[in-house]
Parts: C-alpha cells; sequence; structure tokens
C-alpha cells in the first residue's frame, strides 16, 4: 500500500511518527505525548489534515509560500525538467539552461548592480556561502584580517553551525558551543521590548549607533560585513524604527564594511516590493535569499553579489566551495515557474495595493483587544505583542512564551496557523491571500487572543 497517498488513521500515522522522527526545533518527548498534526494537503490559503480538519494556513508553510498551495503549473515545471535532466552539477566548467536562465532572471529582478548568483539549497547554506565569501572577498582585496561579521541578537539566520552562529538565537548558542569565533553582535531594534522611555525614533538611531560602536571596537580593518533581516522573521516579525536602516547604510558606507541584506522571508514580495532592502531604502552587496524564490515547492536558495564583488572573487582563484545541489535543475526550472506567476499575476502590485493596506487596517483593530500592547504590519508580514499591561509594555509573570503558546494552540483549534514567538503572535500568508480571507484571519486571531486572555486571567497572570 502507497503509506503517503493512502494513508492510515491519524492514531497510526503518529505513533510511527514518534517511533522514527526527530521533529526541528521541537521538545520530541511532549510531541510524542501530544501527537502531531498530520497534513495531508492543501489549496490555495487552506491546509487540510488527516482528520478532515480545514486550518487557514497564515504563516504560508514557514514563511515560504508565497504564491500560495496546488499550482499545477509548478508541477508541470518539475516534471518536465526531471524528464529531460533531473540532474547535474554545475562543478567542473558545467553548466545548464536552468541554472542559467535563473540566474539572468534574478540579475534582473535584484536591485541596482546586484547580479551574480551563488546556488545553494537553502538559507542556511547560503549564509554559510556567505560567511566563506566575504572573508575571501577581502582576502583578495589584500584585506585578509577583516574577517569579522556583525549581526544582531534574536536574528535568525539558519540553522547549519555558520548561520546559527551569525543569528543571535541565544538558545541556539546554548546547544553545541556556537557562535563560531569572528561573529559578534549588537542589540535588535525592538523598541516595545527594548525602548524603555526613548521614543522609537530615537530609539532606532541608539541601536543603529551599536554598529558603530562595534566597529570601532574591532578596528574597522577587521570587520567583514554587517548581516541583518530588513524586517526581522523568526525574531518576532519586528518592525524597526524608521530611523534605523538610513543610519545602519550611512555606517556601512563609511567603514567600508559589506552590507548583507538576508532577504529569506522579505523578498519575493512579502514586504511589497520585490525586496526588503527596496522597501528599506538600502542598497546591500549581498543578499541572501531561499523560501519565496520557489514558494517553498522546492529547495532552493543562495546569494546575489553585485557586479563589484563578483568581480573581485572571479579575479581571486578558485573559490574552494560549493554543494552537490547548488544550481539544482529540477529547483531552478521551479523558481522560474513561480517567478513568472509572481510578475504575471502581479502578485507583488496585489501585496501592495490591495492585501496589505487591507490587513494593515485590520490587524491594526486587534490592539483595541486589553491583552494587545502592540499590532503592527509590514506588507504581508504581521505581528502583535501580548502584555498584561499596555502602558508599561510589561512581560507576563510567566516564562517567556506561556500565553504565546496558549495562544497559538487556541489559534490552531479556531482553524487559524498563526505561531508564537515568546509571547509575540507573528502570521506571514501566502502573497495571493485575499480580503474576503483576511477578514477570516483577522476574526479567529482575536478568538484565539481572546481564548488566551480568559486563560491568563484565570491563571492570575493578568
Ligand atoms: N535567514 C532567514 C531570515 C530565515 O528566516 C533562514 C535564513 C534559514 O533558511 P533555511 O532554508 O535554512 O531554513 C531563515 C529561515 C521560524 C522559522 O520558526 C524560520 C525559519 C526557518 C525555520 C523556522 O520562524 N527561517
Amino acid at each position: 500500500m502507497n503509506l503517503i497517498f493512502n494513508h492510515p488513521p491519524t492514531d497510526e500515522m503518529q505513533a510511527l511518527d514518534a517511533a522514527h522522527h526527530l521533529h526541528p526545533f521541537t521538545d520530541g518527548e511532549k510531541l510524542a505525548h501530544a501527537g502531531a498534526r498530520v497534513i495531508t494537503r492543501a489549496n490555495g490559503v487552506i491546509l487540510t489534515d488527516s482528520d478532515g480538519n480545514e486550518l487557514l494556513d497564515a504563516m504560508a508553510g514557514l514563511w515560504c509560500v508565497n504564491i500560495g498551495y496546488g499550482r499545477d503549473e509548478l508541477a508541470e515545471a518539475a516534471r518536465a525538467q526531471m524528464r529531460q535532466l533531473p540532474y547535474y552539477n554545475t562543478f567542473f566548467h558545467t553548466t545548464h539552461m536552468p541554472a542559467v536562465s535563473l540566474s539572468a532572471r534574478l540579475a534582473d529582478l535584484a536591485p541596482g548592480d546586484l547580479d551574480h548568483f551563488f546556488f545553494a539549497s537553502s538559507g542556511s547554506e547560503a549564509n554559510d556561502t556567505n560567511i566563506r565569501l566575504v572573508r575571501h572577498y577581502w582576502a583578495a582585496k589584500g584585506k585578509p584580517e577583516k574577517q569579522v561579521i556583525i549581526s544582531r541578537e534574536n536574528a535568525y539566520h539558519g540553522s547549519s553551525v555558520g548561520s546559527a552562529s551569525l543569528g543571535g538565537m541565544a538558545q541556539m548558542h546554548a546547544q553545541g558551543g556556537l557562535p563560531i569565533p569572528g561573529v559578534a553582535h549588537i542589540s535588535e531594534p525592538n523598541w516595545f521590548a527594548l525602548g524603555g522611555d526613548l521614543d522609537p525614533d530615537e530609539f532606532g538611531i541608539r541601536c543603529a549607533m551599536e554598529l558603530e560602536q562595534k566597529i570601532v571596537e574591532f578596528g574597522e580593518d577587521k570587520v567583514a560585513a554587517f548581516i541583518a533581516e530588513p524586517v526581522q522573521g523568526a525574531g518576532g516579525v519586528i518592525i524597526p524604527p524608521k530611523t534605523y536602516w538610513p543610519e545602519i547604510q550611512r555606517i556601512c558606507d563609511r567603514y567600508e564594511i559589506l552590507l548583507i541584506a538576508d532577504e529569506v522571508i522579505c523578498g519575493f514580495g512579502r514586504t511589497g516590493e520585490w525586496f526588503g532592502c527596496q522597501t528599506m531604502g538600502i542598497r546591500p552587496q549581498i543578499m541572501t535569499i531561499a523560501k519565496g524564490v520557489t514558494s517553498g515547492y522546492l529547495p532552493l536558495g543562495g546569494s546575489i553579489v553585485s557586479a563589484e564583488v563578483a568581480d573581485v572573487l572571479n579575479g581571486a582563484g578558485e573559490f574552494f566551495h560549493g554543494y552537490t545541489y547548488s544550481g539544482h535543475p529540477v529547483a531552478c526550472a521551479v523558481a522560474l515557474e513561480n517567478l513568472r506567476i509572481i510578475e504575471e499575476e502581479r502578485l507583488i502590485e496585489h501585496v501592495r495595493d490591495v492585501a496589505a493596506p487591507y490587513l494593515s487596517e485590520k490587524w491594526a483593530g486587534l490592539a483595541e483587544h486589553p491583552m494587545v500592547g502592540e499590532a503592527c504590519s509590514l506588507g504581508l508580514m504581521a505581528s502583535l505583542a501580548l502584555t498584561p499591561d499596555k502602558a508599561k509594555r510589561a512581560a507576563f509573570d510567566a516564562p517567556k512564551g506561556t500565553v504565546g503558546l496558549r495562544c497559538r494552540e487556541a489559534s490552531f483549534a479556531g482553524g487559524l496557523v498563526m505561531r508564537h514567538v515568546g509571547d509575540r503572535m507573528v502570521i506571514s500568508p501566502p502573497l495571493i491571500i485575499t480580503p474576503a480571507e483576511i477578514d477570516v484571519l483577522v476574526e479567529r486571531a482575536w478568538a484565539a487572543i481572546d481564548s488566551a486572555y480568559g486563560w491568563a486571567k484565570e491563571e492570575g497572570l493578568i
């Protein structure tokens, strides 16, 4: 029997899952006790589980299914490419049309002179590439001591040793001796949690100035790059104050350090432009991409670098770096079809002109709930901060994430996939979402918050 299409009852699948499957970012014992939710199919913005429940997927999978589920065109693109050339590598002076076409397409789409692409299969791999690439770049320019990469606390750049080191997740660093040497972190521009009595604009400047202080501390001749997400995603959809990015750009320019925009979440329409750096008005020399480039239908990631960076790399002999699946032809073919759909169906215009303004208005209404201290959105990413005291922007008197988890559970039970990051709730729906679907999303989000509110009151947390 084909267990995938003709599956056994839910409890049997859960038992098999618990017996053999180690899940990412999961407490295995708790999961085995509760049993995993089994997702069996999806269409548009709706997931269906093995018991036939339907859920509105306000996370677009894991921030990636930009064009929504169920697009046969991508299946057809994969099938055609698999039949013609399922695999070949791009090492040893070889190439193939899917990699050629996708590099050229990305060079067209990326802003400024970002016009060369190094392929990987994920955001983590791409950021590992970036670590090696920027150090190799500076060595090629006769400055091998420029090694340090500055990042931010509560940033997420991946889960491999290198990319998790770039990330600023304390819990990840605590497991396995991270970060690696040569990575330093500054504060995140999270006004709600860290802004104290400063107004958001002053706080934005103060956070950016930390970059300057760190560069001066190490010495400009030691610092290779600064990496940041235009808007932190996994950190809780933290939208920086408007003063932040212009000041960061000024500092990067002044001290001649490379700016790496990690566009793994922000790229491919999420912010209402092709890339988050365009929304933020910054000029990175390198962008990390993954997720939305294929809408998650197949794994693909990589680094887009400027003409100047590419020239230096190309003039520096062999770069001893690459992955078996760098430029995988099937993933590239699927990416090209995905980009065609985003462009021809004008999905970025849909986000910018229809979905984001509508979400922004409806989402802001959630701030009227007594337990919501902040409700903010940019493009189609949004978050809200749960708090027992709005005026003080206070945290709950419970381990971080206790109320957030409760809210997430209520959300799932009410037919909405909404995530929690500590006690912030986050969403990032497919770009195709309609105003009517946004109404359902916000209604279910309110119900989930309200359910968690009732529970928090009973527990004496409010
Ligand atoms: N950079 C950013 C900005 C990301 O959000 C990565 C790099 C790593 O990409 P890969 O493809 O290696 O996973 C990411 C991934 C969450 C969550 O819980 C977020 C991500 C991955 C898994 C979980 O929000 N982002």
